[in-house]
């Protein structure tokens, strides 16, 4: 089955997320605003839909404005992304007081949700005003939903035949879902509501530890339909519903029963932009100079969740079980960095730092350097190049939603003799990519078997496994996750269902 053009529906679509798909930014010269475009995979599969139904797109633009009214520019003309044909009146831009987001934003969403929603309890810390100021915030944000809703009704009037479709996302948006359906229903604006969660949804007994878990059940089950990565994530949803709430559920079918409606839960596991790694494999210069050595690949953004800590004692105890790879395999580590103003996040990288120095300073001979460690942000195109020469990635988080930076590997798999990826059961990749070496990051030596392993794979295997990796990636992009999103809320075109799978 393959992914034929782009996915299409009749219903216009409105986006609710706390980025923009662009970032605003004020030329200190003329003093105006430009937009600096995105280039994220759920950006270039979500724009060319809102653009091509007359939707809008709500968000933060990523600077706090001190005019809330003042426009938002139009793209540049040299913008070839997909944002590029998102025009101004399609951008409803929400503007909040600094102090207010930055406690919504790190407070709440980062130092509370982010580690509980990973199954990382200890490290969550409850905070009373932090929550208030999410209400506050997802308060606004349903406000300038309705207005964007009222506005794409009033520009389509008499010719929509389904009524618009607004899609929340994520967990900084959790609460927003219901006050839309409130409004909505008392202006009598049509509109189906979804919602969807880029990170694992917690087990019933780590949710039931939030203070205000309920609420936030309450806010997501506001929608019609909730998606998730996974089955296992659907589940748990269900059984928070049921637990907490009470609700009347159905597990097998994923439904759940709330305020006199059936919410159905699904499981839409995102993929990526394929063809475009591919292209961007094909075409990048190399970076990687010496063809004697063997690279393992991590990429990652600097985060607890990512296992990187565990990752390199894995490496080290590698270098010890087996010497033979001294001198001849290097780890390859770019770690972006990361909400920097969270003390987690900084500590984080202090050890990280002291570990890499440790082992560095332990094995490194005149000639080599077990561990390269890039913290910073690389280009696409070195990426793909990275990802496309590197004989093993390792994508090890102790928890992680979904994880693309498996797929994008894979993606740029374009040489003979293919690379190996090893990859955590606790991801939401790991589920699916079962040609895949799993590798439980928490059991270091058992690690440091699985990559000896990889380095050591022969050829044919790393081929076949790598083929069929590569083939569901194909199948399975970012396009069809749209897709099946569509068809999940019932508006897909007719002509595309019999292209989805899933
Ligand atoms: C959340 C969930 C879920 C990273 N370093 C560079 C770079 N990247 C790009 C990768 C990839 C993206 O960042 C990271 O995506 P992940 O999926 O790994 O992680 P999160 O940011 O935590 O995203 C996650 C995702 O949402 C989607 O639903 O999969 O589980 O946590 O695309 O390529 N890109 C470039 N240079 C870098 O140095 N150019």
């Amino acid at each position: 089955v393959t992914n034929a053009g782009e996915p299409s529906t009749k219903a216009s679509l409105i986006v609710v997320s706390n980025r923009l798909p662009f970032v605003l930014i004020r030329n200190a010269a003329t003093g105006e605003l430009e937009r600096k475009a995105s280039a994220g995979g759920l950006v270039t599969a979500v724009c060319p839909v809102v653009i091509k139904g007359s939707g809008l797109w709500v968000g933060w633009s990523g600077i706090h404005l001190e005019d809330p009214n003042e426009a938002i520019p139009e793209s540049n003309p040299n913008d070839q992304t997909p944002t590029a044909g998102l025009k101004s009146d399609q951008v409803v831009s929400v503007n909040i007081d600094s102090k207010i987001f930055d406690s919504y934003y790190n407070g709440c969403c980062n130092k509370m949700f982010w580690p509980l929603f990973h199954s990382m309890p200890g490290r969550a810390n409850f905070g009373g005003s932090h929550w208030t100021d999410y209400v506050t915030v997802n308060k606004h944000f349903a406000v300038r939903t309705i207005e964007a809703l009222e506005k794409c009704l009033a520009k389509k009037q008499g010719s929509e035949k389904s009524p618009p479709i607004v899609w929340i996302h994520d967990y900084h948006l959790m609460l927003a879902a219901n006050w839309v359906r409130e409004h909505a229903e008392e202006k009598n604006l049509p509109c189906r509501l979804a919602f969807f969660l880029h990170i694992p949804f917690p087990p019933w007994d780590i949710f039931r530890l939030l203070p205000w878990s309920d609420e936030i059940l309450q806010g997501m089950l506001g929608c019609d339909l909730v998606g998730f990565h996974i089955q296992d994530y659907c589940l748990n949803f269900v059984d928070c519903c049921q637990r907490s709430l009470g609700c009347r559920v159905d597990r097998n079918n994923l439904l759940v029963e709330h305020g006199g409606r059936t919410v159905r839960i699904r499981p839409l596991p995102i993929g990526i932009p394929y063809e475009r790694f591919v292209n961007l494999a094909q075409t990048a210069p190399k970076v990687l100079k010496t063809s004697k050595q063997q690279i393992i690949l991590g990429v990652d953004r600097l985060d607890y969740t990512k296992g990187l800590v565990h990752r390199l004692m894995a490496f080290e105890a590698l270098l010890l079980k087996y010497p033979q790879h001294k001198e001849k395999v290097s780890l390859l580590q770019i770690s972006v960095p990361s909400r920097t103003d969270v003390k987690e996040y900084r500590e984080l990288k202090e050890e990280v730092d002291q570990l890499v120095g440790r082992i560095n300073g332990r094995f490194t001979t005149a000639n080599w350097a077990p561990i390269r460690y890039i913290y910073d942000y690389v280009s696409q195109d070195e990426l793909a190049a990275l990802y496309r020469d590197a004989a093993v990635c390792l994508v090890t988080p102790l928890r992680d939603g979904m994880n693309l930076v498996a797929k994008e590997f894979v993606a740029c798999q374009i040489n003979d003799i293919p690379g190996v990826l090893v990859i955590s059961p606790f991801a939401g990749a790991g589920e699916m990519m079962h040609e895949a070496l799993l590798c439980n990051p928490y059991e270091v030596n058992e690690a440091a078997e699985v990559i000896h392993r990889a380095l050591t794979m022969p050829e044919d295997e790393r081929a076949l496994r790598m083929a069929r990796l590569r083939r569901r990636e194909a199948e399975c992009d970012v396009s069809h996750w749209m897709r099946c999103f569509l068809k999940a809320v019932g508006a897909l075109e007719m002509d595309d269902v019999g292209t989805t799978t899933m």
